[in-house]
Formats: C-alpha cells, structure tokens, sequence
C-alpha cells in the first residue's frame, strides 16, 4: 500500500518519475529508439499539460443526468473476449455486448442452432473455434458517412470477418479468409472505383499480417513466405479477391474515391524473428489499385493457392516495377510503422511511426499520379515526414485541419495541424504544426474522434484507449480494467472529460451521431423460417430418436406446461417468443442440460441436446419478464 502512495504522488508531481520509469522499461529491446529519449520533439512542442487540468465544465458534459441519452454511438471491438461492444457517447455507459466469435452466456450465443450455425461447426455439430480476438470495427459508407447498414470486424487468431447488422445488433455472417494468418487491419471501401452510380460500401479489405508459405507447407524459409491482402464483398461476405505482396499487412485505410486501398507494413525485412523484423531502416505503406486489381482478376490473371478457389493476383514488387500495369506501390516509410488513417478532407493518408516518432503523410493524388506514370519517384507522395514524439500509433481527426495521434511511449496524445506540418517538412523551420499535447493514462493505443473518419468529422470528442489503468481505478487484483479517456477537442487545448473503465481489452473504436442508426426493437417473426407463429402449433413429434418439441412463449408463460421426451433422444427444441412489446425478452434454460439462450420480442431461437437420465427438469425462463417471471416454467419429464 505504501508503494501505491508513494506512485501516486510521484504521478501527481511534474516530473513524472514513474511515467519515466515505464518508458525505460516498455523501451529495453526496441535498439536504437534509446536515443531518441533525450530528444525533444521538433516543431515547437508546448510543454505536456497537467492531468485534468482546466476540465470542470467539459467534464459535465459527460455526466448524464438520469434519463438522458448520449448523442453518439461507439462501437468497440472488444479484443480477446471475441465480441464487438456498443457504448452511449459522451457517458461512456457501455450499452451491449454483441457476441461474434466467442460464445455468450446472456443471450446463449454459440448454444442455439442459428448462432452455431454463424459461428461454424466441426462434423459432429461443435463450435470449430470458440476463442477469438478482435481489434478493428468499421461501418459501412454512403457518401462519405456511415450509413448504419452494417459493421465489420475481424478476428486476428482464426482469420474470420464478422459482420454485424446493425438494425439489430447482431452477427448474421462470419467468414474465414483462406491461406491467412494473423488477420488484423479492416476497412470497408467507401465507394466504387469505376461505378459513380455506387457510392457506397461493396467491398472489405482485410490485411494478413503474418507471411506464411503459400501453400502452407510447413517451410522454415522465411524468404518464401507471403502474406495476402484479401476482398470480402459487403453483401456475400464472399471473397472476391486477395493480392499476394511482399512483407505484411497491418492496418488498412482507404481512400473516399474508392480508388486506393492501403496498408501499412512493418516487416519489409520478411524476417520470421522478432531482431529481424527492424533490421530494415524504411519499411513500407502499401497501396493497392483496386480497379486494376479487380481487371486483372477478370483477365484471368491470377493464380489459386491449395484448395481455396480464390484469385489470387500478384502484388510483389518484382511483378509491379512498371508503373502504368502495376497493381500495387509500395511506399516507403520509415521502420516498423503502425496505425494508418485516411484524413477527412480526402487528400492524405497518415502512416504513423511506432519505432519513429515520426507521422508520414502520404499524398493520394499523388499515388495515382504515379500509377498514371506520372510521378517518376513513388515517395514524391510523401507530403510530410514529421516528429511527434515517442511511440506513435494511430491517428484522428478533427474536420478542421488537425490531427490527433497517440504516443504509446510518451502516453500523450499529440494535436498536430497538416498543413503545417507539411509546411514545416518542406522547408519552413518556423511552422509550428503541434498544436498542443495532453497526457493520458496510460500507453494508448486506437485513438478516435466524433465521426473521424468521415467527411462529417465534427471534431468533438476524442476517445483514447489507454492500455495501462494502473492506478486510476480501485485495485481489484492483478487484471487491471483498461482506461478509455474522453477528452473535449471542440477548442484550442485538448481537455480531459472523463476515465471509462472497460473490460479488456479494447483496440479499435469509431464513435459516430445517434441520428445515423435506426435500430429496431422488435423482430419480424416472418424473418425466422423456424418460426412458431401460433401457441397452437406448440407440441413434441417424434421421428426415431429425433424429437422435436415446438414451444412458444407470452408473458409470463411458455405454451406447453410440460413434454415428455426419452433419454438418449436427441431433442431440437424451437422456442417463438410472440411478445410484441418491446424490451419484453424471455429466457430458457434446463437444468442438467446445457441449455440457456434468450428470444427477443417476436425472435425464434432452437437448441438440440441429449435428453439425460430420466426424471423431471423443471425448464424456467431466465431473463425477468413479468411480475409472474419466477413462475414462468415447463417440466421437461424425461422418461426411461
Ligand atoms: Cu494498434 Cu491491433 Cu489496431 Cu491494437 S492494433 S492498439
Ligand atoms: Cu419470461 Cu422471465
Ligand atoms: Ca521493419
């Protein structure tokens, strides 16, 4: 306990010991950044602001009283808990959990058929996987802004995307990407890159971060493996094409003519250690041209790797030196960078630096240029290449000009104008392009702002994901609650509003207005072709050992007051929840069975098990309905 005192007051001093002290140890290993400690940041950097200082009346902001409502939307991957969390913006009140990758106990995702089904099962009807990892959520676009069809998220352990409708909140499709490891940057495109017609989300670009062999034979040859940039179509979730490059993919942005997609690369070395992997002292930012790639791939151009029917066309370097065929441009930037963002205003994307403490923003217009020939030097793209201090890694926008990028190292976020910097890195030394910089607590990680990556960012709220809570929560054991902080950035100086703890353990987030999403609070019953649409049609038909028991559900009764099956009977029992009200959610759980998932006003759900050893288990609805909640039950009498 003392430590803690003694931490605490070294945090509240200037001088930051212990903020110091975690910079030296998160720095061992990374060789050469150790210098660049004793530098100060170039451009004019004021001097880091005190915590929370100045944010009484913006802190207010975030403090609903009850029975208001938040004015945005968040939706958060949730990291390795598998799900996608929706939060109410500014409170930072976390509203659902919608469960993709990893089995739900709430609302019984992973144990009914039509989530099995989603999730994908081996031969004998379990769960393939039921662990996950997600970190990047997008919407998909309608001219330039989220138009609250769908969101995206993906699963780095198993290589799935996962999309979420977002009338309901749920997963209705999962799909794993062949030949791909380590599955990481996502981003939806934003409109066709040949068709104005389609100004909207068709296609998901999805980056494999991990070089593997292709096909995975098992080589240890590092210099044969490669990684694929793959294209999921919006609707089908099928895949349309991938791009085999040389080095990885890690992040994705793209571009809002449709036209560019890009991904950031960190291991250009190809090396299969970790020393290896910032040997390099430029790495790359990949673009692809998507109406290129996608002539090629209807020119029969490609190759098919293993059993996967995929096209899969070539992105290497060597098959791409030619600028007016080439389908992919490599780039350069400098090593190991991170986060890569599109700014709203459409011009640039920002490729930040991780083990520089630079940001590098590349010129779209100027991409293309070079795919038109001309451009002689790809890297004329690059606009600016400018110091923002320690670790940086992902980057927002505000709509007016400035960029906000996260100091892993430093935990700072750093406002920094573009123009400025652009200013600054042709030449005039007096441009000061960081604007301000506050601390947060601590190590971020994704950062965002109030519709960022739109063209209707409204430079409002900046939501940061800080990695480390250390000591702003009470202790409760060695895993610490994670700290998202909201910070005002409607003014000149960044203000601290407000810790959110969250479970862990967040990456990526977008943070977009209410008025984008009209979700619907109760299903049509017409949706599920299991459907029990009459209390009448309740009753158990057996066909062998198969036993189907159809069941409805009105508060605060099940229709059937009790069935009988036989044990060893594989029972499918298809639950019709015909509440029409809203918020009006019934349970189902058996005892000694397994079974307990939830039906959402007018929503079928069914579940197969094994009937057991005989006797009576008495079936209770597990989600509060009613006054007589307690007393809404069915016996399932199991008979020998
Ligand atoms: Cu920076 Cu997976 Cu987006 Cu996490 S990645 S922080
Ligand atoms: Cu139905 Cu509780
Ligand atoms: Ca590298």
């Amino acid at each position: 306990m003392t430590d803690k005192k003694t931490e605490s007051l070294q945090e509240a001093t200037p001088e930051l010991g212990r903020r110091r002290f975690f910079n030296t140890t998160a720095l061992v290993g990374l060789a050469g950044l150790a210098a660049c400690t004793e530098k100060p940041a170039s451009g004019g950097a004021p001097a880091a602001s005190a915590p929370a200082a100045g944010s009484h009346g913006a802190a207010n902001a975030s403090h609903l009283k009850p029975g208001e409502l938040d004015t945005y939307y968040g939706l958060w991957s949730g990291g390795h808990t598998g799900d996608m969390r929706v939060l109410g913006l500014p409170s930072g009140r976390e509203l659902l959990r919608i469960p993709c990758f990893v089995p739900d106990a709430l609302v019984g995702w992973g144990h009914t058929n039509e989530s099995k089904k989603i999730m994908g099962t081996k031969a004998d009807g379990n769960l393939r996987y039921s662990v996950g990892d997600t970190h990047h959520t997008h919407a998909s676009y309608k001219d330039g802004n989220y138009d609250g069809r769908y969101a995206w998220i993906n699963d780095k352990i198993n290589s799935r995307i996962a999309r979420i409708r977002l009338d309901y909140f749920v997963c209705d499709k999962i799909t794993q990407l062949p030949n791909v490891q380590g599955f990481h940057g996502i981003f939806p495109d934003k409109r066709d890159p040949v068709d104005p017609a389609i100004n909207y989300t068709t296609r998901v670009f999805c980056g494999g971060e991990f070089s593997i062999p292709l096909p995975n034979a098992g080589t240890d040859d590092a210099k044969q493996y490669h990684s694929l940039f793959s294209c999921v179509d919006a609707e089908t979730m099928e895949l349309r094409w991938q791009v085999m490059i040389d080095g990885n993919c890690d992040l994705v942005a793209t571009s809002y003519d449709g036209k560019l997609a890009a991904t950031n690369q960190y291991n250009t070395e190809m090396g299969a250690k970790y020393e290896d992997m910032m040997s390099a002292e430029r790495d790359a930012c990949v673009f692809f041209n998507i109406a290129r790639i996608e002539e090629a791939v209807k020119a029969g151009k490609f190759k098919t790797i293993g059993s996967s029917k995929v096209p899969v066309v070539d992105g290497t370097r060597a098959a791409n030196g030619d600028a007016k065929s080439a389908l992919t441009a490599y780039v350069s930037v400098p090593k190991n960078p991170h986060g890569v963002n599109a700014s709203p205003d459409q011009k640039y994307f920002i490729c930040a630096g991780k083990l520089s403490p630079t940001a590098t923003v590349i010129e779209l217009s100027k991409v293309l240029e070079w795919f038109d020939g001309k451009l002689e030097k790809l890297d004329g793209a690059i606009a600016a290449e400018v110091e923002l201090g320690l670790g940086p890694l992902h980057t927002a926008f505000d709509g007016r000009g400035n960029a906000y990028t996260t100091l892993f190292l430093d935990s700072q976020v750093v406002k920094w104008n573009v123009d400025k910097a652009i200013a600054f890195h042709k030449g005039d030394k007096n441009a000061k392009y960081v604007v301000d910089r506050i601390d947060v607590h601590y190590q971020p990680g994704h950062i965002n702002a109030s519709q960022s990556e739109t063209v209707a960012a409204d430079g409002k709220y900046l939501a940061v994901g800080c990695k480390f809570s250390k000591d702003r929560f009470l202790p409760v054991g060695p895993l610490h609650a994670e700290n998202e902080q909201l910070i005002d950035i409607s003014g000149e100086k960044m203000v601290l509003m407000a810790d959110h703890p969250v479970r862990g353990e967040p990456h990526d987030f977008i943070i977009f207005k209410r008025e984008l999403l009209k979700p619907k609070q109760v299903y049509n019953l017409d949706d599920f072709p299991l459907a029990v649409k009459d209390p009448k049609e309740s009753g158990v038909t057996r066909n062998g050992k198969k036993v189907t028991v159809k069941m409805t559900s009105q508060a605060p009764a099940f229709s059937l007051r009790e069935f009988k099956v036989k044990k060893g009977d594989e029972v499918t029992l298809i639950l019709t929840n015909l509440d029409k009200v809203e918020d009006l959610t019934h349970g189902f759980a058996i005892p000694g069975h397994n079974v307990n998932f939830i039906v959402n006003p007018q929503e079928t759900a069914s579940v197969t098990f094994t009937a057991g050893d005989p006797g009576v288990y008495w079936c209770y609805c597990t989600h509060f309905c009613h006054a007589l909640h307690l007393e809404m039950r069915t016996r399932m009498i199991v008979e020998a």
